[in-house]
């Protein structure tokens, strides 16, 4: 063998040993490629996912980041595992099932609609992964199919906007309402919050109703159509969240309505943009939906791996807002 073959002989085992050796430093032992719940390694890391419905909208940004910034802080304890179900039901289950397939510790669930997901409750139960939801209900048992909900009293909601909007028009209006998604347990239980307490005056009537899956361009679109069939019947627009209402407000606009004051609009969410419409005057109300998940979320996971006991339901307190207070609490709104 001549020189320069023993030369590069030993330059392949060099190479070889300091390949094995970068690999073992990157191996993640225990981490969120599998093996966690047993593991526990990693330091001691538990790998803990998030399996949000969406990622557009103020709202549901601003609860993302909270999740995220929240993990950040405890990095000492956690790995943290996000998804993005991209607004499809299904695809958000199957997002679960991969979590559990990779044997993370703990996942938090947005639920986009509230049925869809019993089975994947049931594997996660098999497979002794805690699941918590946030901000959305899921049709199941608290304490059986997942831990507890987290989430803000949506009826309630529906309720304050309802008693507000009565007051504000002494009990007479011609209502249109742009109802969250379909299947979702917070368009259900706002609807019914404020058909509640707008049955209460029986002049205050919905001249139409429909669904404008939380979207600012599906509320304008779907305003636009409303605005053409009812014209100036239209005095109110109780949007289920601010980015429908948005949309509304500038289908009332481009039809050379007047929101905010020939037709009053209210809405749920309290995001920064909703409040400089109250301000600018073309919106009047929203009812504060705090999408701020993270502390909470992760305080009340550390209480369930305690060993506490939990409530079905845990609530989060809300404000309204209008035109007394907008300008004090725009700048803290995401
Ligand atoms: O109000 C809306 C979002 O589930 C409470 O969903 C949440 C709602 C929120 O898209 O803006």
């Amino acid at each position: 063998m001549n020189l320069f073959l023993k030369n590069r002989n030993l330059l392949v085992l060099i190479m070889l040993f300091a390949v094995s050796f970068i690999g073992c430093e990157r191996k993640p032992a225990g981490g969120s490629t599998g093996g966690d719940n047993a593991s526990g390694g990693d330091g001691g890391k538990k790998t803990v996912a998030f399996a949000q419905m969406e990622n557009t909208g103020p709202w549901r940004i601003a609860e993302s980041n909270s999740m995220k910034e929240e993990a950040a802080k405890r990095a000492d304890k956690y790995n943290f595992v996000y998804t993005d179900a991209q607004g499809t039901t299904a695809k958000q289950v199957s997002d679960v099932e991969d979590l559990i397939a990779r044997k993370v510790s703990a996942i938090f669930l947005a639920p986009r609609e509230a049925e869809g997901f019993s089975s994947t409750f049931q594997a996660a139960k098999a497979a002794n992964i805690p699941v918590i939801l946030i901000d959305r209900e899921a049709t199941g048992t608290a304490g059986v199919d997942f831990v507890t909900v987290i989430k803000s009293d949506f009826i309630k909601e529906g309720q304050r906007a309802g008693e507000w909007l009565a007051k504000q028009t002494n009990g007479k209006a011609g209502i249109v309402e742009l109802k969250g998604t379909t299947g979702s347990s917070v368009a259900n239980d706002r609807s019914k919050g404020f058909m509640d307490e707008i049955g209460k005056s029986a002049e205050m009537k919905i001249i139409a109703s429909q669904d404008a899956n939380f979207t600012r361009a599906e509320g304008q679109k779907v305003m636009e159509n409303i605005i053409q069939a009812q014209g100036k019947a239209i005095t109110a627009v109780y949007a289920h969240n601010d980015e429908m209402a948005l949309g509304a407000i500038a289908a009332l606009k481009a039809a050379g309505m007047n929101p905010g004051k020939d037709v009053l609009v209210v809405s749920v969410d309290g995001q920064k943009s909703a409040l400089q419409a109250i301000i600018a005057g073309e919106m009047n109300a929203t009812v504060e939906c705090n999408p701020r998940f993270g502390p909470i979320a992760f305080d009340t996971l550390e209480k369930h791996l305690r060993g506490e006991k939990l409530p079905a339901q845990i609530i989060n307190e809300d404000r309204f807002f209008d035109a007394s207070n907008a300008a004090q609490f725009v700048n803290e709104a995401y």
